[in-house]
Parts: C-alpha cells; sequence; structure tokens
C-alpha cells in the first residue's frame, strides 16, 4: 500500500507497540510545516503541466536522432506514448510530493516499468535526460524550495529506471 509521511512513521511505531520517539516527531514536524509549500507547488504544476513537459521535451528530446525516422519517439503514436509517460512521471511526482513519501511511485510507476521499457525498446538513457529536464522546468516555476522537494521524486523516478 501506499503511505505518506505520517503513516510512515505510524506505521514503523505501530510495529514496535510504541508512542512515536523524537525521531518520528521530528520528521513529522518537518511534513507539517513544508505542508503549505507542498501544497503551492502541486498547484502551480498541475496549472502548467503541459507547459512544463512541452518544455522538457524542447530541452532534452527534439531534434535529437530519438524523433527521427529509426528512433523510438518517431510517429505520432510514439511521440504521444512519450508524452504521456512523461505526464504520468509529474503527475505521480506531484502525489508523492503532497504525501512527502515515495511509495506511490513504486506501487504505481515503477512496478514492472523497466521491463515494460526493454522490451518496447524504449531508451531509458534518454527517458532520465527528460526526466531531468522536467525537474529544472518545474523548479523554474515552483521556486528552489519546492524544487528540490519535488526533485527529490523525479530523481527518485529516474533512479528506478535505471
Ligand atoms: C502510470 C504508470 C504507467 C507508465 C509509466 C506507463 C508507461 C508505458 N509506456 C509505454 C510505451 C512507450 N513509452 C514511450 C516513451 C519514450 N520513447 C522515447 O524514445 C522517449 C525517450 C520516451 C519518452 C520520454 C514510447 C515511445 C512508447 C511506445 C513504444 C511502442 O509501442 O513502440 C508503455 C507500453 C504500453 C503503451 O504503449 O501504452 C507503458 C506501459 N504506463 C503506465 O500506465
Amino acid at each position: 500500500m501506499a503511505q505518506d509521511a505520517i503513516t510512515a512513521v505510524i506505521n514503523s511505531a505501530d510495529v514496535q507497540g510504541k508512542y512515536l520517539d523524537n525521531a518520528a516527531l521530528e520528521k513529522l514536524k518537518v511534513y507539517f510545516s513544508t505542508g503549505e509549500l507542498r501544497v503551492r507547488a502541486a498547484s502551480t504544476i498541475s496549472a502548467n503541466a503541459a507547459t512544463i513537459v512541452k518544455e522538457a521535451v524542447a530541452k532534452s528530446l527534439l531534434y535529437s536522432d530519438i524523433t527521427r525516422p529509426g528512433g523510438n519517439m518517431y510517429t505520432t503514436r510514439r511521440y504521444a506514448a512519450c508524452i504521456r509517460d512523461l505526464d504520468y512521471y509529474l503527475r505521480y511526482a506531484t502525489y508523492a510530493l503532497l504525501a512527502g513519501d515515495p511509495s506511490i511511485l513504486d506501487e504505481r510507476v515503477l512496478n514492472g516499468l523497466k521491463e515494460t521499457y526493454n522490451s518496447l525498446g524504449v531508451p531509458v538513457g534518454a527517458t532520465v535526460q527528460a526526466i531531468q529536464a522536467i525537474k529544472e522546468v518545474t523548479a523554474s516555476l515552483v521556486g528552489s524550495d519546492a524544487g528540490k522537494e519535488v526533485g527529490v521524486y523525479l530523481d527518485y523516478i529516474s533512479s528506478g529506471l535505471s
């Protein structure tokens, strides 16, 4: 089950049959104190998601061999599949940002993804480059603090794919 920062510390305390210790309470304090930042960033991202993906693709993939005949993004169908995938990564990274926990990424995004990409010949290196470009474009929109936070989850997806 995907969890969030709160259920993560509660579950781990419950396993030990204990109240939350200071380290766990400290984690919650940080989570609550950054709550508004996370919600504001999520709102900006959702209002600009299509633009973020478009700019990231322009920065990382356009006019490369990938979009030319023989490349994995060549043909409208495959181009659209790629854009859709990037939109998934941004949307799920935004969920994880709100949750303060990456488990939703393991459960709903990364599970079986590498195998699917390998079997379809989708290039992982280029995908990671595009995700890194999403990270930069997003940070320039939401500011560096929130950008760093959402970057954690975009990096998590990148590592999970690599
Ligand atoms: C929410 C969770 C979720 C994810 C992550 C997901 C990914 C995903 N991407 C796919 C395909 C694909 N993914 C890409 C992506 C790319 N090709 C490139 O060269 C670029 C580097 C890159 C974009 C950055 C392409 C082109 C295909 C189609 C490949 C094909 O059918 O030949 C497929 C195969 C089925 C399909 O075409 O829809 C899946 C399952 N599906 C999901 O439900």
